[in-house]
């Protein structure tokens, strides 16, 4: 009894061990700068975990086996070893607060860096069930908007302003998203209605559209392809099917998507 309970603990222990060592269940493909980092911070504290789990199992099974009833009286029995117990706290705590900072070097180094200024910026939308999409057009200026000229029905979905030349140029899609392969793109993120979160997996970038605030995202996409932006919050009884595609090319179809986008 006391060896199968062992052999259970090994067992669990080496399957476990192997379906992260096989990467049976992972992350799609990175295609973006900045993942790079935040892959290794995650394999790292992966690695680490999964090293102390390892042991830890293995260990508990050997006792189990080691220590089972053999019919000679009673165990010895002792607790509070204040040299052991400060030995494992300190470990731990230099283990777990050394991948706090580094995780949280990492984190801040993406995240409160600003974009470089020759990013290309796009304008994203939310509204429950679609991503609508804004280039600035030539003239390199967003065109007013003013949530009261809002016509869903007249295809209006950001209530563009007529009245203001900056926005005639501006190319407009819904729920398709261009942008060239290698170049930072900065993303003005927006909702309409409810609370949406931008997700790209291939590129480690999810970020939270809220009502009323104009937020920034960034990346630079490091393959071309077809991606697709999900929505990652939970936004009303039609989020499943809010997604969008991403298509990262190369500049010169960047910029043939654009003209062909304009003149619809
Ligand atoms: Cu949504």
């Amino acid at each position: 009894m006391a060896f199968s309970l062992g052999v259970f603990f090994w067992l669990m222990a080496i399957i476990t061990v192997a379906i992260f060592l096989g990467r049976v269940w992972w992350m799609p493909e990175l295609a973006s700068v900045h993942g790079a980092a935040i892959d290794q911070q995650l394999i790292l504290t992966l690695a680490i975990a999964g090293i102390a789990f390892f042991l830890a199992q293995l260990g508990l099974g050997y006792l189990i086996w080691r220590y089972r009833g053999r019919g000679e009286g009673r165990a010895d029995y002792w607790h509070e070893n204040p040299k052991m117990e400060v030995g494992w706290t300190v470990a731990t705590a230099v283990v777990f607060l050394g991948l706090a900072i580094q995780g949280n070097r990492i984190w801040t180094q993406y995240v409160l860096a600003a974009p470089p200024a020759d990013a290309l910026t796009v304008e994203v939308t939310g509204q429950q069930f679609a991503w609508n999409v804004r280039y600035a057009g030539p003239d390199g200026r967003f065109g007013r908007t003013d949530p009261r000229l809002i016509r869903d029905a007249d295809a209006n979905f950001l209530g563009l302003d007529p009245k203001d030349p900056a926005g005639n140029d501006d190319i407009m899609t819904q729920n398709i998203m261009a942008v060239p392969v290698n170049r930072p793109v900065r993303v003005l993120l927006k909702t309409k209605d409810v609370t949406h979160s931008f997700f790209v997996p291939q590129f480690r970038v999810k970020q939270d559209a809220v009502p009323g605030l104009a937020i920034t995202t960034h990346f630079t996409a490091t393959k071309t392809g077809e991606y697709e932006i999900a929505c990652a919050e939970l936004c009303g009884m039609q989020h499943y099917k809010m997604r969008g595609r991403l298509l990262v090319m190369t500049d010169a179809e960047y910029q043939a998507w654009l003209k062909q986008r304009a003149s619809l």
